[in-house]
């Protein structure tokens, strides 16, 4: 499947980075990182034979064959995936779904529990067993502390496509629908705190960062996103991305807020979550 950002393969072989697992289905991301400055001039400048594809007027197209250390490909790799990895990442066709507060608790709330989608990664990271190396910034607090650490989106090369998530540690708040006004403590840290961290790590302001929540989120345990303002991430779209300015807002205003209102997003084709809308005739 191809994407603005990278091509994805599904196959069902043992990746070469852990050869001595059993074979089993794998996710492959192949991703080109945003090009480097330094490397823009190197590859212009060294280019043994540009291949002129096409002229007109004062437009013309070549290919270039760069170098291999300017020729880099990121490689994700989800291993064994599950289906619902490989489901996520196949091209499907969409659907809008407009979720009612009732909607939530008789449909999808149900169904988010009977699932076992693991989140095992969220609390590694939490319990310092993973990545511990890669942690940006900590408050401690089990109620409304929080780990920030690059997304592994992010190769942390160049700050154009700068992606981190700040991880809460109380567990239990599944996601948006679970925010209520006793949360905006934890949620106002979240902000200034990674703000703070970011600018004095990387020196980016935070009116240069899209900080957001996703819903539906993959993975059922609070986090939110710090991405580049000018980094067209994927899920930065209208009807998933909630800014957590707004989310703060909201709750002051109505603190049962996200537990009421409609909210808006698409669910692909086979995903079980749309069966369920679609037996309730909801969709
Ligand atoms: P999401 O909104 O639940 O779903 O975000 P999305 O993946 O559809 O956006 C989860 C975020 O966590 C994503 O931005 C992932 O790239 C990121 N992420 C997922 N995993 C499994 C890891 C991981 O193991 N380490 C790190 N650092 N980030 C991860």
């Amino acid at each position: 499947m191809m994407s603005c950002s990278g091509l994805l393969l599904t196959c069902s072989v043992s990746p070469q980075v852990s050869c001595k697992e059993q074979s089993a289905d794998a996710v492959v991301i192949l991703e080109r990182a945003p090009f480097q400055a330094d490397a823009v001039s190197r590859l212009l400048g060294n280019n043994p034979e540009p291949k002129l594809q096409l002229k007109n007027d004062i437009y013309s197209v070549y290919h270039l064959n760069p170098p291999p250390e300017l020729n880099e490909v990121k490689a994700t790799v989800i291993h064994p995936a599950t289906e619902k990895h490989i489901k996520k990442y196949m091209r499907q066709e969409l659907y809008l779904i407009q979720e009612t507060g009732e909607d939530y608790r008789n449909i999808t709330l149900p169904f988010i529990e009977s699932q076992s989608f693991s989140i095992q990664w969220v609390y590694n990271i939490l319990e310092k067993k993973a990545e511990e190396d890669r942690i940006v910034h900590e408050n401690p607090d089990q109620e409304v502390g929080f780990i920030l650490l690059p997304d592994f989106k992010w190769n942390q090369k160049q700050v154009d496509d700068l992606y981190l998530i700040a991880i809460c540690h109380k567990r239990g708040i599944k996601s948006l629908r679970d925010l209520n006004g006793d949360h905006l403590p934890l949620l106002k840290n979240v902000l200034q705190e990674g703000q703070e961290a970011i600018l004095k790590q990387y020196g980016v302001q935070g009116n240069h960062l899209r900080i957001y929540l996703h819903y539906q989120p993959s993975y059922y345990h609070l986090h939110v996103h710090f991405v580049a303002l000018g980094h067209e991430a994927p899920g930065i779209t209208v009807e998933r991305a909630h800014l957590l300015s707004d989310v703060i807002q909201n709750l002051e205003m109505d603190s049962q807020y996200y537990s009421k209102r409609t909210l808006t997003y698409t669910l692909r084709s086979d995903e079980p979550l749309l069966q369920k809308f679609k037996e309730a005739g909801r969709c």
